[in-house]
This record gives structure tokens, C-alpha cells and sequence, in this order.
């Protein structure tokens, strides 16, 4: 067994719920994805997922589900489009194509780790076995220029620390961020001599605030200088951070407890060294947030054996 699992799911690959709660208990509603283990034939619905793919934005996850399914031929039945599967909940977005699912996270930890929690246990409930777990995200570079791609390695926050604290029961509870190191160079290696992206594998600060959290002198506040500023990231450089970002140290952690295998691959649309405003021109921009589509969508087609 990959030694990053160790022994956190079953002998079979499913996952193993880390709460004996979810067995004693009756029907469990997944409030946020608008789905429920008595409501739905979890396991009929879900079973053959081994991909679970997630983004910020509704809109870029259906983009990325129609992507995925022309890169794995995946047929609708004819005159059917894919269907927002939460679509009642009103807060993440949710496709299905074949194997591979989709959804949006939102923005920052606390809303990636809510949909983890549901994703974790739909997981369990329907018996997928190994699925492997995704982010593809967008960053600022931390001396990387924008329009390149980098798998972390590691997550840590903004005081380079590797793990995620948060208050439970009125004490602080403290999970690594440990991401799955062999998917992280696999997904390097993909990339080929035509691509217009460079592929980093470093380590990612994840922040709590897009503005002073990540440095930024173009908030509604600000009580530091430019100098403090680029002295900031460079330390922070110095130390292997090569980009910035919200999610990764919620994601590598909720995901390392679980024992599922998972990446974090972002798109840089910013070199942070050279600047705070996002003044790159749209088109542009949406042309880069396919980039860590087409890496992960290469991953996926190597798995399932797609030449
Ligand atoms: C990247 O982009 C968002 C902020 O603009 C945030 O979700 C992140 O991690």
C-alpha cells in the first residue's frame, strides 16, 4: 500500500469514516451537496467514482466536467446535457461524468472543508474504492510568473507551519497537511515539451485573507510598507514557498485524514514579487485556469488506460 495512506481505509480501498457517530446514527443528510444516505441510493449513484476533482468557481467545475468527459469519451445519452447534481443546495455545484466528479469549492478553508466533510462521507456511504482527490486552483506565483502551473508538495499557513489548527470544543486541534508525494511528481512529469506552462513542485502558503493575509498593499487596509512587503516573500521564497493561495492546508489535511490520496495543482495568475493587482486581461486569465485541467485530465486518462 502507498505508505502516505498508512492504515486510514480499509483493506479494500474504501474509506474508513473516522467518527463513530456516522454508524450509530440513522439517515445522514449531506445538507451542503443536497444529497442523503435515505434519500439516495448512494452507492448505486456513486460507487464507481475513483476521481474527485475540485475548483472555486460553479463555472469553471462545468467547464472542467465537460473537458473531462470529451478527454475520457465519456457518452450522454444523445439530446441530455450533465446536470448540477446539488443544484438544491444552492451552495457548491456537483457533476458527474463516468468515474469523475466535480464540484466547486467557494473560496477559503472553512468553505473547502465543509464540502470535504460531505465528500468524505459520500465517499464512504456509496463504497467508492481509492478515489483520488484534486484541487486545481488558482495562486499568486511567489517568483513564478503568471500563467504557470504548481503541484504542492506541502501546505503550510502563513506562519509556515504545516498542519491546520482550528478551535474544537474549545481547545485547539492541530492536523498535518500532508499531500500524497508520489500523485505530486506523477503529476510533474505529465507535463510535455509543447506545453505553454511550466510545472513547479514546491510548497504552497495558504492564507486566511486574499489582502493582508497574503501581503497585498492594495486592501481597504494596509499598515506595512512595500519593503515590508517584498521582505515578507522573500523570506517566505527562501523557505520553498513558490505560491499563495486559500484552500491547500484545509484540503491536504481533511484529505490526509481521511487517508485519501490527494493533489493540489493551481495556476499562478500573478508573480507576487512583481505585484498585487489582478491586471491581466480576462481571456487571458481563462485561458490559464485550463492549464491545471489539462495536467490533472492527463492523470486521469494514464489511470483508466486511455491512450
Ligand atoms: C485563489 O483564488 C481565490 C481568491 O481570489 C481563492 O479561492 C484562492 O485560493
Amino acid at each position: 500500500m502507498n505508505a502516505y495512506l498508512l492504515d486510514r481505509r480499509f483493506e479494500d480501498g474504501t474509506v474508513r469514516l473516522r467518527n463513530p457517530h456516522i454508524a450509530e446514527m440513522g439517515p445522514d443528510i449531506l445538507y451542503h451537496i443536497g444529497l442523503g444516505s435515505s434519500s439516495h441510493d448512494l452507492q448505486d449513484m456513486f460507487s464507481d467514482v475513483r476521481f474527485v476533482c475540485m475548483g472555486g468557481t460553479p463555472r469553471r467545475m462545468e467547464q472542467f466536467a465537460y473537458y473531462i468527459k470529451d478527454e475520457i469519451g465519456y457518452k450522454l445519452p444523445s439530446g441530455t446535457t450533465l446536470l448540477d447534481i446539488s443544484y438544491q443546495s444552492y451552495r457548491y455545484c456537483m457533476y458527474k461524468v463516468g468515474p469523475v466528479l466535480c464540484f466547486s469549492h467557494g473560496m477559503g478553508i472553512p468553505s473547502v472543508g465543509i464540502l470535504l466533510h460531505e465528500v468524505i462521507k459520500l465517499m464512504y456511504h456509496a463504497k467508492c474504492r481509492d478515489p483520488v482527490f484534486f484541487r486545481l486552483g488558482t495562486c499568486g506565483g511567489i517568483g513564478i510568473d503568471g500563467g504557470n502551473l504548481v503541484v504542492s508538495e506541502s501546505a503550510v499557513d502563513g506562519l509556515l507551519r504545516p498542519y491546520l489548527e482550528q478551535p474544537v470544543l474549545g481547545e485547539i486541534q492541530r492536523r498535518p497537511a500532508i499531500l500524497d508525494p508520489e500523485l505530486a511528481s506523477d503529476l510533474k512529469n505529465l507535463r510535455s515539451d509543447d506545453d505553454p506552462f511550466t510545472v513547479t513542485l514546491g510548497k504552497t502558503m495558504c492564507t486566511y485573507d486574499f489582502y493582508e493575509g497574503q501581503g497585498r498593499v492594495d486592501g481597504a487596509f494596509c499598515e506595512y510598507t512595500e519593503a515590508d512587503k517584498l521582505a515578507f516573500l522573500q523570506k517566505i521564497h527562501a523557505a520553498n514557498v513558490v505560491n499563495m493561495e486559500m484552500e491547500s492546508l484545509g484540503f491536504a489535511a481533511l484529505c490526509y485524514h481521511a487517508g485519501v490520496r490527494s493533489a493540489v495543482v493551481c495556476v499562478t495568475v500573478i508573480n507576487r514579487l512583481q505585484g498585487d493587482q489582478m491586471s491581466t486581461p480576462k481571456e487571458e486569465l481563462n485561458k490559464w485556469q485550463e492549464y491545471p485541467q489539462v495536467l490533472v485530465a492527463r492523470y486521469i486518462r494514464k489511470v483508466m488506460g486511455l491512450p
